[in-house]
């Protein structure tokens, strides 16, 4: 077992001929079709389910051993879980990839072709929901009894369709024909109760009792998704919860009168769990966005609860010593009035005990500073969804605002500002107040983040509460992100350093000694190129569009948003094509600028910028002038799958946000593990990445956070900017013609009233130089091909920090205090 251990690759639990038998059975005996009518969807199926009955056996051990051991277990409370495609990854965790295509091969199918049938499981919107998921992978390879808790949406983030350049939302449907990974389990339904009102009664010695007569009663139906870990020891499980109407009638209710009528405004059951809100970034503001979130935090703590109780029975005292629970940012931040209720309302507990309960329990992770993120819900909402947690909000607020009085004596602007509850027209209840005030640590997800969190957002809370606040620096796992994604560059570090960095990823540090090795960089850039030509048919076959592999592969995939600034890039296309037309011997390495983002379907400017994209787009590629210098390319509907081909195929990543605007990234770190080289601000990550590779191999430009705090503290006018400089006022005018949109001058003019008119408050024409003077660079830089390739290595062996195993380690030792458990077989 110990060889096992210390050997790379996990050895696979069956060979070919059992894997091959039990593909066969499958496709007979779960699908009902066999090997001649067989398509390959059934295939995909068929192949799922043969790994699935290991997957089973594994997580059947996990929970036995995590059972007899009693173990302490973390709980990853998270509104967003985007897994996207779990057969390769299962496969390979269980070393069975290589078994599962021999195996395949021999029945006449492409394992390539069934691993396209799977549908991304998308139920999240961007970074936050893949860190999630990278999170479950890391805590399952490291032996960590951990569970996440999430919502079963039925649609996941939209598909995008791109119509004539303009973005198009079309439903996402994971599951219609079946999902295989999923296990329902009804024997573990909870009851979610929501509306109605509280009645106050008087218990012995004048106790006072308060009763919640709910309005209406809906059920919580759990999936469950085995979560693999690396070398399939531990299977783990994501619980995802369904919304159904409850059969339990409630009488109270219906005999309190008036309450029939009033049922029909409220939310229907089913309607709770039926789609994902597609806003990253903004607070929906919506009631069925709150009861979400409270439906699927009360599911979970009621499972936590009656997993705790079959151990424990009423004993609460070790409640703390058993259960973590990590909030994901605010939106399960509902979960700490809700643990209050059912300790103080349910069991009983006095308040004071009830509170040091939920205080040793919940953490809680901040993933922006952006004021439209920061979740704050009508008190009025709640108190109509839910009253006694509003109730319970006030409570933990009235107590609270002694102790700020204890430490600000008669600070009563002091007290306005750390309120839970905010005062004003409307009374607002601000989640971020609540996760701190009723968490035992909070931490941002970069070093430069959690400083800003410190210093500017609750600076008077770290007073209050020293060395609450922390930092862990976000990771991704590379079993998902370069082991399985980039077969070919993975084999090549296989055979230069073995094979155990995925589970230990600063071993390729033993990389950085071949940086200048010519075989080396040779071997490491044929891989890049044949990774840019499966990435150039992609591109053909979805848009027609030739592009060619020699050309530098710069790519920028992310949410569309103003902050991260994508519209930086159309700018710098647009001045490039314009000095192309000025001067046809306009000197540049030939340049492939491949985007991919989805906007949120109410984000009027971000849809803008997609839609000039494409229409700059259409221009360039055709115009025979640009001689094939420059070619644009906006791949639709962008998703965790179509990551995994655009990344390996990178040369250089794009990370151009306004400085102090992104918390961390995680695509970042992505694309700099498979070899791409970035362009990009001291923002988030980057600076961390920049101080791993070092400032030679990174291109770092423009304001510093206190640069852009200087310049808008001093009156930041971008008209300087369009006055001054020839180039950008050009690039500015151009979009108001219609020059890109024949036919329709304007099309495009709402980005250059964004940057003008509206004052352009992410700072893009204060950066425009400075990053289209970093772009000549990376040109320079990329035509000196040893110097790049060098730089390129440099960039996969600098990222052993970044591995999602080491956040995970930092939890663990800063925030979680959890043990590793061995799974008996
Ligand atoms: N949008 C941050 O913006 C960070 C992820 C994960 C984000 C991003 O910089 O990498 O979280 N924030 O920590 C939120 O979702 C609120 C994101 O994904």
């Amino acid at each position: 077992m110990n060889a096992k251990a210390t050997k790379t690759q996990p050895s696979p639990v069956i060979d070919k001929a059992a894997f091959k038998a039990a593909v066969i059975k499958h496709l007979h005996c779960t699908l009902g079709t066999d090997e001649n009518k067989a398509n390959n969807h059934a295939w995909w199926k068929a192949t799922c389910a043969a790994i699935q009955e290991q997957v089973l056996e594994g997580l059947r051990k996990t929970q036995k051993s995590h059972y007899l051991n009693d173990t302490r277990a973390v709980h990853y409370f998270s509104a967003e879980f985007l897994m996207g495609r779990l057969l390769s990854n299962n496969l390979q965790n269980f070393g069975l990839f290589d078994v599962a295509g021999g195996a395949l091969k021999e029945l006449g199918v492409e394992i390539s072709d069934i691993l396209e049938e799977e549908p991304d499981m998308a139920l999240g919107n961007g970074g936050l929901g893949r860190l999630a998921a990278c999170f479950i992978d890391s805590l399952a390879t490291m032996e960590l009894p951990a569970i996440g808790y999430g919502i079963h949406y039925e649609h996941g983030l939209f598909r995008q369709e791109i119509k004539s350049g303009a973005q198009i939302e079309r439903p996402d449907s994971w599951r219609d024909y079946g999902n295989p990974w999923e296990i329902c389990r009804p024997e573990s339904i909870q009851e979610v109760s929501l509306y109605g009102y509280v009645e106050t009664k008087y218990g012995e010695n004048g106790r006072v009792l308060k009763e919640w007569h709910p309005g209406s009663i809906v059920k919580g139906v759990p999936w469950d998704i085995p979560v693999v870990g690396y070398e399939g020891k531990t299977v783990n499980v994501l619980r995802l919860w369904q919304s159904e109407a409850s059969d339990y009638f409630n009488w109270d209710v219906f005999n309190a009168g008036g309450y029939v009528d009033a049922q029909r405004e409220n939310v229907q059951a089913e309607t709770i769990s039926k789609v994902l809100y597609p806003n990253d970034e903004t607070e929906a503001g919506k009631e069925l966005r709150l009861i979400q979130q409270y439906f699927f935090c009360s599911c979970s703590l009621k499972d936590i609860i009656r997993r705790y109780k079959r151990a424990h029975g009423d004993d609460w005292s070790r409640f703390a010593d058993q259960v973590v629970i990590q909030l994901n940012d605010t939106h399960p931040a509902i979960s700490i009035p809700e643990l209050m209720r059912i300790l103080v309302d349910r069991a009983e507990l006095g308040w004071d005990e009830a509170w040091g309960i939920c205080t040793k329990v919940f953490a809680y992770t901040n993933h922006t500073l952006l004021p439209e993120a920061l979740e704050k819900w009508p008190a009025r909402m709640i108190e109509k969804i839910l009253p006694r947690h509003l109730e319970i909000i006030y409570e933990i607020n009235h107590r609270f605002m002694a102790e700020v009085d204890k430490k600000w004596p008669g600070d009563n602007a002091m007290k306005a500002k750390l309120s839970i509850i905010e005062e004003g027209n409307e009374k607002m209840v601000r989640m971020g107040h609540l996760s701190v005030i009723g968490s035992f640590a909070v931490n941002g997800v970069a070093e430069m983040h959690s400083r800003l969190v410190k210093s500017s957002l609750f600076p008077e809370f770290d007073e209050l509460y020293p060395g609450k606040l922390t930092n862990v620096t976000n990771g991704i796992t590379p079993r998902r992100w370069l082991k399985a994604c980039n077969p070919g560059l993975s084999k090549l570090i296989d055979k230069k350093i073995g094979e155990d960095w995925p589970r230990d990823l600063d071993k390729l540090q033993g990389l950085a000694k071949f940086a200048s090795n010519k075989t080396f960089q040779k071997q490491f850039m044929k891989v890049k190129l044949e990774n840019k030509e499966l990435l150039a048919e992609e591109i053909r076959k979805s848009l027609d569009i030739e592009v060619d592999v020699n050309a530098i592969f710069d790519v920028q995939i992310k949410r569309l948003h103003e902050y991260k600034r994508q519209h930086l890039a159309l700018l710098n296309i647009m001045a490039l094509y314009r000095r192309i037309l000025e001067n046809p011997d306009y000197d540049m390495h030939p340049r492939v600028f491949v985007f991919g983002a989805k906007a949120a379907p109410g984000y009027k400017l971000a849809k803008d910028i997609i839609f000039a994209i494409n229409k700059v787009a259409d221009k360039i590629n055709n115009d025979p002038r640009v001689n094939n210098k420059i070619k644009v390319a906006f791949l639709p509907n962008y998703r965790v799958s179509l990551a995994e081909k655009m990344i390996p195929a990178a040369d250089v990543s794009e990370q151009i946000s306004t400085a102090g605007k992104e918390a961390s990234g995680t695509g970042n770190m992505k694309l700099a593990l498979n070899g791409a080289v970035t362009i990009g601000t001291l923002d988030g990550a980057n600076v961390e990445i920049a101080e791993e590779v070092g400032d030679d191999n990174i291109f770092i430009f423009g304001l510093t956070v206190e640069e852009v705090n200087e310049l808008k503290a001093n009156g930041y006018n971008p008209h300087d900017y369009y006055y001054k400089d020839p180039e950008i006022k050009a690039v500015l005018d151009w979009l108001e013609t219609d020059y890109f949109t024949p036919g329709k001058p304007g099309a495009l003019v709402s980005i250059k009233q964004s940057l003008l008119d509206n004052g352009d408050p992410y700072m893009v024409l204060a950066d425009f130089r400075a990053y289209s003077d970093a772009q000549i660079a990376v040109d320079a830089a990329y035509r000196d091909k040893e110097r790049w390739a060098e730089m390129a290595i440099i960039n996969t062996a600098k990222m052993g920090k970044f591995t999602s195993d080491r956040s995970i380690r930092d939890y663990v030792e800063r925030v979680w205090k959890l043990s590793p458990c061995k799974i008996e077989s």
